[in-house]
């Protein structure tokens, strides 16, 4: 029998408790919860890069669900433990064994990760631990959530150098979960653009595919590829710099569209909700444009740009290294960072290095200039426009084209106002005549919309259907959009609940991602979720069904007769259904759009709703599962 000594009680209590609140430390035990555990083992690897040994690092996804990771790092110390154990042991069963980077170095640890590789192992049906280090191969396997099962031995002579962790996620844990190739190989690639010279490959034992990301000039890779497919204004434009101890990293370029794209990353980890570094970053390009414009007499004296103008068109990538002393993340999800000085610094070395640029390069200078001021320029004019539009004194006033089609709201407390884009004219009438008039407006369209993914202003304003919802909303199109002159503070997608009213959400939030893309980063764009069925029961009544599962619950529940009906559409609503179940603020359930990745929002839009056939079929064959509910006869 095993002897316990009171050590290994305590191991086997910190692995039980991270079993018992699994949330606390990776998040969630859904899909997005297992890829931590990869993100947490990849991340020492990484650490052993970024500390300078090793440059490769291979992933592979096995039949079983069971994922392997390698590096050729220097491998894991071999070597006994204070406390008697094996250092492996150690590291794999031991709560924040890590121990590393103490001092100096950097530790790639955001937010969720930098639990700890015993959280890993806590998490899994079994771990097995092998290390290729002073000339042998040893190895230790641990079982149902971190016991070891046969301890730290040789198996073999080595010749290289590395560390190989392979674990199967454990099935109780992670209910229905399996790896996402696609999300392992959109991380990784990430992460081989912020090391530049490192080789990542991601490989599919099941599906036979193979995927290696390496970049020899990371940052500037990385802007090449948010563009990729968009006429740039300029070659990359890279420059760095360091002040006490903090690194900054910059790349960036202007394209001809005017969306935003600014990605920023401190100690190689996503910061998605900016922080200093973003502010930082954004004054020093707004200062640095204005400086240029009026020293060459492009700005009269009492002018200046917005920061708005000169980030139209402007995809930029930052990446800054905090020694770990300064760091400091903000924000529910630790993705905003905090520490001030972050601003400072971003803000100097961007304004010195863009003002030099902007004086060296003075065709590129006064190309991006010229898009600024016209964008500050359509920005006046539009704002002008809208503000007579409103007061009812433009002469040529776009209302009138409005017609009949829409239902206004009365109320004039635009935060509060709906608009309602209904699919139909009978859902329309439906959802017109039975509303509250004073906060929701109601504009029926007419089938599907134009695809946006390539249309151009013009486009849209030759579009009837694109021009009403434009018009309707009254806050201006693509550079001219400011969200808050909308005339309504949600607007709100209602589909019926079929493939045909799944494509015309797409194709909405397509055009609104494109023209009008404010709206969805302040989330204001909705949908709404009319339910699929109605049961009718003797002493129920009758209750609204949203999914095909619910049906079935609700069924085992019912004793006695009851009546379904099914909505085909939500043309079957009677008006007054229609109300109460998919527009009642009380009772509807509205899903928000959001967009939690800019650059890989733009590349999905792109893929999805592009020309180009091959990759996405091959996306959709990847990431889709067709269940028998999508029944695409009808
Ligand atoms: C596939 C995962 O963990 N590689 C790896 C980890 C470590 C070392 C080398 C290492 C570090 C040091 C000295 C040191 C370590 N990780 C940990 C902990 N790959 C992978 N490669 N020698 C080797 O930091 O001094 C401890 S050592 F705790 F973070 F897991």
């Amino acid at each position: 029998m095993a002897k316990y000594d009171e050590s290994s009680i305590k191991i086997l209590e910190g692995l039980e408790a991270v079993r018992k609140r699994p949330g606390m430390y990776i998040g969630s035990t859904d899909k997005r919860g297992m890829h931590h555990l990869v993100w947490e083992i990849v991340d020492n690897a990484i650490d052993e890069i970024i500390n300078g040994y090793g440059d490769t690092i291979k992933i592979t996804l096995h039949k079983d669900g069971s994922i392997t990771i390698l590096d050729n790092g220097r491998g894991v110390p071999i070597g006994m433990h204070a406390s008697g154990k094996s250092t492996p042991e150690v590291i794999y069963t031991i709560l924040h064994a890590g121990g590393k980077f103490e001092e100096g170095g950097y530790k790639v640890s955001g937010g969720l990760h930098g639990v700890g590789a015993s959280v890993v192992n806590a998490l899994s049906k079994w771990m097995d631990v092998t290390i290729y280090k002073e000339g042998k191969i040893s190895n230790i396997r641990f079982a149902n959530g971190g016991n070891v099962e046969i301890p730290l031995k040789t198996i073999g002579e080595a010749k290289k150098t590395g560390t190989m962790v392979t674990f199967l996620p454990d099935a109780e844990i992670f209910k229905n979960c399996s790896f996402s190739y696609t999300t392992i190989c959109e991380r990784m690639q990430e992460s081989a653009f912020l090391l530049s010279g490192v080789t990542i490959y991601v490989i599919d034992e099941e599906d036979k595919k193979e995927a290696k990301f390496h970049y020899e000039n990371g940052l500037i890779n990385f802007v090449e590829y948010i563009n990729d497919g968009k006429k740039t204004l300029h070659p990359v434009i890279h420059f760095d710099g360091s002040k006490n101890g903090i690194e900054v990293e910059v790349a960036l370029q202007y394209s001809d569209n005017y969306n935003e794209n600014i990605l920023s990353f401190v100690n190689n980890v996503k910061t998605g909700d900016g922080g200093t570094h973003e502010v930082g970053f954004k004054t020093g390009i707004t200062k640095a444009f204005n400086d240029y414009a009026r020293s060459n007499n492009l700005l009269k004296k009492d002018q200046s740009l917005d920061g708005a103008d000169v980030r139209e068109g402007l995809s930029a990538v930052i990446s800054l290294k905090i020694p770990e002393a300064y760091l400091q993340f903000e924000g529910q999800t630790k993705g905003k960072l905090g520490t001030p000085e972050a601003r400072s610094i971003t803000e100097s070395i961007t304004y010195e290095h863009l003002k030099f640029f902007l004086e060296e390069n003075k065709e590129a200078a006064l190309t991006i200039l010229n898009k600024a001021l016209q964008s500050k320029a359509a920005r006046e004019a539009a704002r002008k426009a809208r503000e007579q539009v409103r007061k009812g004194t433009g002469k040529n006033s776009k209302e009138r084209v409005l017609s009949e089609k829409l239902a206004k709201a009365t109320g004039k407390n635009y935060a509060l106002n709906e608009l309602f884009l209904v699919e139909g004219d009978s859902a329309g009438g439906s959802a017109k005549s039975f509303r509250n008039r004073e906060t929701q407006a109601i504009l029926p369209l007419r089938g599907k919309v134009l695809n946006c993914e390539k249309a151009s202003d013009h486009d849209i304003e030759n579009n009837a259907e694109l021009r009403q919802i434009e018009y309707a909303i009254g806050a201006g199109l693509g550079a001219n959009f400011d969200p808050e002159d909308s005339n309504y503070g949600k607007v709100i997608i209602m589909t019926d609940a079929d493939v045909d009213g799944s494509h015309i959400q797409i194709l909405l939030i397509t055009f609104f991602y494109r023209f009008m893309r404010p709206l969805i980063e302040k989330g204001m764009l909705y949908i709404a979720t009319p339910p699929l069925y109605s049961i009718e029961t003797g002493n129920q009544g009758k209750v609204y069904i949203a999914t095909d599962e619910e049906l079935e619950e609700k069924k085992k529940t019912i004793k006695g007769n009851y009546k379904i009906q099914r909505f085909k559409g939500l043309g079957e609503m009677n008006a007054d259904e229609l109300y109460e179940t998919t527009m009642d603020p009380h009772n509807r359930r509205l899903l928000r759009v959001n967009l939690t990745d800019a650059a890989l929002a733009e590349k999905r839009i792109h893929l999805l709703m592009g020309d180009q056939v091959e990759p996405r079929k091959e996306w959709i064959n990847e990431n889709v599962d067709f269940t028998l509910e999508d029944d695409f006869r009808k």
